[in-house]
C-alpha cells in the first residue's frame, strides 16, 4: 500500500478497544457505540440500467419498489454522471477513484492494469471483509478481495459461467436470480461478525441482449409503452457524431438478437439485410437453454414471432421502428423487473438480520442508456441519457430518509467516499470527491461546479467518435476529435433533450469562451492533454484497432 496514505483507523475491534468501548452481539449497542463503528458497504450495480428505468426518477416505463425504497429511505441523486459511459472503464474508474486516463481502462478492449490500486485492496488492508458477485469485465480478476465469483466477460443470462480463483463454475438458471443467491449466501454463510464488510453485488441485466427470466416473459410480451419524444430523430441541429452513431433501432437493432425474431423467421421474411452475426448471437444463447428453458421460451416468444409474421409484409419503415421500440422495452424492463425483486430480497435480508442501520447501500449502473430516445439503444456519448447514471444511497445513520440531491456527483468520487465512510484517508492521487458532505446533508460544504468527460473506445461498436467535454448544471460543452474536429454545446436548461447544438449561435459566445477556460482547467487539473489523447490514439494503431 502506499505510504501516503495516513490510517485513520484499524479494524472495529481496534477502534472499539481503543475508546474503551466493547460492543459485541450480545450487548447491544448505543447510538454513541454505533458512532464509533466502521459501516459496511453493499455496492449494488447493474448493467446499462437507465435512470428512466427507475421510477424513484420517473414511473412512466415501470415500477421498481424495491430500488425506490433507497430513495425514500435514503438519497436520491438526480445528478449522477460516469467520466466515460462505457462498461469496463466505468468499473475501473469506480474502482481506482481516477479518470480512465490515469487508470489506462479508456475502453473494453484492454484489460485493466492491476498494478492500480483500488480502494476494495486498501478496505481490505484495514480489516473490511471483501466479496464480489456477479459482472466485473475487467478481462482479470479483482485483487483484494477475500472472495469472488465473477462472470467470464459479459457473462450469460442462462445457465452462467462463473469464475472464482479455485477454478470455473457453471451454475443452472437465470442469471440475476442466481447473482443474488450468492451474494445472500456469502452473507449467511461466510460473512464475518466481528468486521465491517464491503459486498459488490454486480448485476449483468440488464445489458444487450435483454434475455428476461421466464416468470416475467408473458406479462412483459404483452405490454406497450410510451415512446420517447425523439424517437424519430432526424438528428438535425447535432454534429457528425449523432449522425454516424450506428445504434439506431430501426438501423442497427438485430431483429434476431435483440428483438427475438427466430433466425429462420427473419429469413423467410427476407430480412438479410442484418448481418449474420445477429443471428448467430441469438442460436448461441437459445442453446444455451435446457429443453425445459426453451420450452417455455417457445410458449411465449413463438406466438410473438408468428404475429411478427402476419405484420412484416406490411410493416413501413415508422412501424417497424415503433414495433422494434415496443420489443426493445418489453425484454430490458422484464430484465430490470428481476433486478428490483432481486434488490428487495437483499435489502429484506440486510433489514432482518439488523444490518440496515449502519450499512451504506448504494444503488447505481455502469452508465446511463437510450431507450429509444434520439432513436437509440446503447450508450457512450455524453448527451444525458448515457452521460447521467441513476444513483440512489441509503445509511440510515447518516442519511435523513428522502433526501434528493441535484448536485454533480460522478462515479469517480465512490471510491474516497467509501474510505472517508471507513475513517481512511485517500491516497493523494484519487481524483474524486467524498460525497459525505452531501450524504450528511452538509450541502454548503460542497462547491464542485463542473465535471469533466472522455470517451474513447472509436472505432469501435456504434461507432461514437471519441469527444472529450465538460458539464455544469446550465451547459455541455463537447470537442470530437481524432477523424473530424467538431463543438457542441448545449443548454441544458432550454433545451434538455439536446437538440440544438448552439455553439455557432453568436447569443452563446461569452459562454463558449468560459466553458473553454473550465474545459481547459479541467483538463490540466486532471492531468489530461493533447498528448494523452495522441498517445491512446497510437494505442489503438499499435494493437491494430485502427488500421492504418
Ligand atoms: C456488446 C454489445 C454492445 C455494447 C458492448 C459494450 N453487443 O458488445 O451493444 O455496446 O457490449 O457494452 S452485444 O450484442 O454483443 O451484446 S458494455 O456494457 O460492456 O460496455
Ligand atoms: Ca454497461
Amino acid at each position: 500500500m502506499s505510504d501516503t496514505m495516513k490510517i485513520h483507523s484499524l479494524s472495529r475491534a481496534g477502534i472499539m478497544a481503543s475508546t474503551g468501548i466493547l460492543c459485541s452481539l450480545a450487548v447491544s449497542c448505543t447510538e454513541a457505540e454505533k458512532q464509533n463503528e466502521r459501516p459496511n458497504i453493499v455496492f449494488i450495480m447493474s448493467d446499462d440500467h437507465a435512470y428512466q428505468a427507475i421510477s424513484a426518477y420517473s414511473n412512466k416505463l415501470i415500477e421498481t419498489p424495491n430500488i425506490d425504497r433507497l430513495a425514500r429511505e435514503g438519497m436520491l441523486f438526480t445528478n449522477a454522471c460516469v467520466t466515460n459511459s462505457i462498461c469496463a472503464p466505468s468499473r475501473a474508474t469506480i474502482l481506482t477513484g481516477k479518470h480512465a486516463h490515469i487508470h489506462g481502462k479508456i475502453d473494453n478492449n484492454f484489460p485493466f492494469d492491476t498494478t492500480n490500486i483500488t480502494f476494495p485492496q486498501i478496505l481490505h488492508e484495514q480489516g473490511y471483509q471483501t466479496a464480489m458477485f456477479g459482472k466485473l469485465h475487467f478481462g482479470n480478476n479483482p485483487k483484494g478481495f477475500d472472495e469472488f465469483k465473477i462472470l467470464p466477460g459479459q457473462g450469460d443470462y442462462y445457465n452462467p459461467e462463473f469464475i472464482t480463483d479455485k477454478g470455473d463454475t457453471t451454475i443452472q438458471g437465470y442469471v440475476t436470480d442466481i447473482i443474488t443467491d450468492l451474494t445472500l449466501d456469502w452473507l449467511e454463510n461466510r460473512r464475518r461478525e466481528e468486521d465491517p464488510f464491503i459486498l459488490f453485488y454486480l448485476h449483468k441485466a440488464p445489458h444487450r441482449e435483454w434475455f428476461p427470466a421466464p416468470r416475467h416473459y408473458k406479462e412483459f410480451t404483452g405490454r406497450t409503452f410510451p415512446e420517447p419524444e425523439t424517437l424519430f430523430d432526424d438528428y438535425e441541429g447535432r454534429g457528425t457524431a449523432a449522425r454516424e452513431a450506428e445504434m439506431n433501432l430501426l438501423k442497427h437493432m438485430h431483429i434476431s438478437s435483440d428483438n427475438k425474431i427466430y433466425p429462420e423467421v427473419a429469413k423467410d421474411l427476407g430480412m438479410n439485410e442484418m448481418s449474420e452475426w445477429g443471428f448467430n448471437v441469438f442460436n448461441r444463447k437459445y442453446d444455451r437453454f435446457t429443453e425445459a428453458q426453451r420450452e417455455q421460451w417457445d410458449a411465449v416468444y413463438g406466438p410473438v414471432n408468428e404475429e411478427f409474421k402476419e405484420m412484416y409484409p406490411n410493416m413501413n419503415d415508422s412501424a417497424l421502428m415503433r414495433w422494434k421500440y415496443q420489443r426493445y422495452m418489453q425484454d430490458y424492463l422484464a430484465c430490470i423487473a428481476a433486478v428490483d425483486e432481486n434488490v428487495g430480497r437483499v435489502l429484506d435480508y440486510l433489514d432482518e438480520k439488523g444490518l440496515r442501520e449502519n450499512t451504506i447501500v448504494v444503488y447505481t449502473s455502469d452508465q446511463g442508456f437510450y431507450l429509444g430516445e434520439h432513436g437509440w439503444f446503447d450508450k457512450r456519448f455524453i448527451y444525458d441519457e448515457s452521460f447521467k447514471t441513476p444513483l440512489l444511497i441509503r445509511w440510515p445513520e447518516k442519511i435523513k430518509p428522502g433526501s434528493v440531491t441535484d448536485e454533480m456527483v460522478q462515479n469517480l468520487d465512490f471510491a474516497q467516499t467509501f474510505l472517508e465512510a471507513a475513517g481512511i484517508e485517500a491516497p493523494d492521487d484519487m481524483q474524486g470527491e467524498s460525497l459525505m458532505p452531501l450524504l450528511e446533508g452538509n450541502y454548503e460544504e460542497w462547491d464542485r461546479d463542473a465535471v469533466y468527460y472522455h470517451y474513447y473506445e472509436y472505432p469501435g461498436f456504434h461507432m461514437v467518435k471519441r469527444h472529450y467535454g465538460v458539464v455544469t448544471k446550465d451547459y455541455k460543452l463537447a470537442h470530437f476529435y481524432y477523424d473530424i474536429d467538431e463543438w457542441e454545446l448545449y443548454d441544458r436548461k432550454n433545451d434538455p433533450l439536446e437538440l440544438n447544438n448552439v455553439y455557432d449561435d453568436p447569443a452563446y459566445e461569452e459562454v463558449v469562451i468560459e466553458l473553454k477556460a473550465k474545459l481547459q482547467e479541467l483538463r490540466e487539473k486532471y492531468k489530461d492533454s493533447k498528448e494523452l489523447d495522441q498517445y491512446y490514439i497510437r494505442k489503438y494503431k499499435d494493437s491494430g484497432l485502427i488500421k492504418e
